[in-house]
């Protein structure tokens, strides 16, 4: 592993003076463009700022902001400072911001547009504030504080599939990790790359993919206020000449619905994409490969972990599976009583061990306990490991569903489901009804360019369903529905669907 022992602000700054890149663009950010020399001078003098605003090492700095200059600014900031970043989604309802903001202890609250009166009670400071601030006033930069690669550098509460929000701490190497084992190895970035992330910056997914490889590499990312619509990333793609999409399997299916076949033209600049977050359905891949005109690269990573820990890449794309262990990382199926299964076939757990692997969640000893165990990651995902040592996504553990008593994945029904030309997006599992018997039932979301009736197509599902499943795994109901319940990273939240309510 590369790990750095010096400050990640302050090790950025001297990579790009190093390697020539402090003309070369960074971020843009609507028509703007801010190069690699700005932004680490930005943030330089950001962390002036945050220091008069009383921020000390090792303090914590929530910040709930947009994907934009600001919030990297604000991030690189507190790394200098040798501060701790909480990152939250500004999306989220005050009663969850207010619980980041207890459970992190935070001594300062950075907020984007609309979030001004969010903390009352706080110290607070706008984000176009801390940016004025370090523009107009120019206060001399600050010199990075000194940490080590374990020194935390940032917070990330797992997006919670199933239920309260947990802190994942991550250190000063881990970023730079990141990008040497995947943006450098796998993914082959050059200072030429231009990147747009679906997944935001303040997920493992979109942290890596947008920040950190960019930085490391000298390349540059397309940052984006909200989550892109399809038109937006076919706008973006051609404005900006992307080279390289990273997404969700449910921002892809939505990308290719309602499209012909074939290539669109405003693809033709990327190189590659790259889908996680989620197990891409059967067949989805290939479509998108087609519209792209680039390989889809499937991988699977967790918050815990940092970023992807199986990962295929532009030698060795196998669709279908989310490819190899990365290079940096040993990848062990364990089956239920922790002992590990290793033929080929097996299937199991997903154990993770790797530098990045997080120290633990904050404030809860017990539950780190239980899931970094002598430096070994449990990610509660199923896989089954392929003859060439590739990994096939099986779901979470707990996606199994209980029907009239047999254990059965809901993901075999969703996948028949999901072969009806109109079906966009599936969901089944298991709801509990009046008098608490249980009864699988299934969801689904039709394409927008989908003809059918919402009744027929119901029918022709369940006569789907009835064909190709045994019978006790065929759903009680099939619903079209408008959205499933997606935690901001497309992953689906099957306890709201087990709820029945969303
Ligand atoms: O959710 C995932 O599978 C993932 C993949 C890559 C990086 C980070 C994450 C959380």
């Amino acid at each position: 592993p590369i790990v750095s022992a010096s400050n990640m602000a302050g090790r950025l700054a001297a990579l790009a003076e190093h390697h020539g890149w402090t003309d070369l663009p960074a971020f843009h950010e609507g028509h703007q463009v801010w190069t690699h020399g700005q932004v680490h001078d930005l943030a330089a003098r950001a962390a002036t700022v945050l220091a008069d605003h009383g921020v000390r090492p090792g303090d914590r700095i929530l910040l709930a902001l947009p994907d934009s200059l600001a919030w990297v600014a604000a991030f690189l900031a507190t790394a200098r400072l040798g501060a701790v970043a909480a990152l939250a989604n500004p999306e989220l309802l005050p009663a969850e911001h207010d619980f980041m903001a207890d459970d992190t202890d935070a001594v300062l609250c950075v907020t984007g547009p609309g979030l001004e009166d969010r903390f009352a009670g706080r110290h607070q400071l706008c984000a176009y504030q801390l940016l004025a601030l370090a523009t107009t006033a120019t206060p001399p930069a600050t010199a990075p504080h000194p940490t080590g690669p374990r020194t935390p550098l940032y917070i990330q509460y797992t997006s919670g599939t199933t239920g309260r929000p947990k802190a994942v701490v991550h250190c000063h190497g881990d970023p730079e990790n990141y990008h040497a084992f995947i943006g450098q190895r796998l993914l082959r970035i050059t200072p030429a790359d231009v990147t747009l992330s679906v997944s935001k910056l303040y997920f493992a997914y979109g942290f890596g993919n947008a920040f950190a490889f960019p930085l490391f590499s000298g390349s540059s990312a397309v940052l984006v206020d909200r989550r892109p619509t399809p038109a937006v990333i076919d706008e973006l793609t051609a404005r900006h000449r992307v080279t390289l999409l990273y997404s969700v399997p449910s921002a892809y299916a939505a990308l290719v619905a309602d499209r012909g076949s074939g290539h669109a033209a405003c693809f033709a600049s990327v190189r590659a994409a790259v889908s996680a977050g989620e197990r891409m359905p059967a067949g989805l891949g290939q479509r998108v490969t087609e519209l792209l005109g680039a390989p889809v690269l499937e991988q699977i990573g967790s918050t815990e972990a940092g970023h992807a820990f199986c990962a295929n890449h532009l030698d060795h794309n196998i669709p279908g599976t989310v490819g190899r262990p990365v290079p940096g990382y040993d990848v062990e199926l364990r089956d239920p009583t922790g002992r590990p299964v290793t033929h080929d076939g097996a299937e199991g757990e997903l154990w993770v061990r790797g530098p990045t692997v997080t120290p633990g969640y904050l404030n809860l000893p017990e539950e780190t306990a239980r899931t970094v165990v002598d430096g070994w990651l449990a990610t509660r995902d199923r896989a089954r490991r392929e003859p060439d040592g590739s990994y096939r996504h099986l779901g979470r553990v707990d996606d199994m569903e209980m029907v009239g008593g047999i254990t059965m994945s809901p993901l075999e029904v969703e996948d028949v489901l999901r072969a009806h030309p109109a079906v966009r997006e599936v969901a089944a599992a298991s709801i509990a009804d009046e008098r608490g018997a249980t009864r699988l039932q299934a969801f689904v979301v039709t394409n927008p360019n989908a003809n059918t009736d919402a009744a027929d197509l119901e029918d022709e599902l369940l006569t789907l369903a009835r064909k190709h499943l045994a019978p006790f795994k065929v759903p009680r109901t099939v619903t079209v529905v408008r959205s499933l319940p997606r935690t901001p990273t497309g992953k689906l939240r099957r306890h709201l669907v087990r709820q029945g309510t969303w």
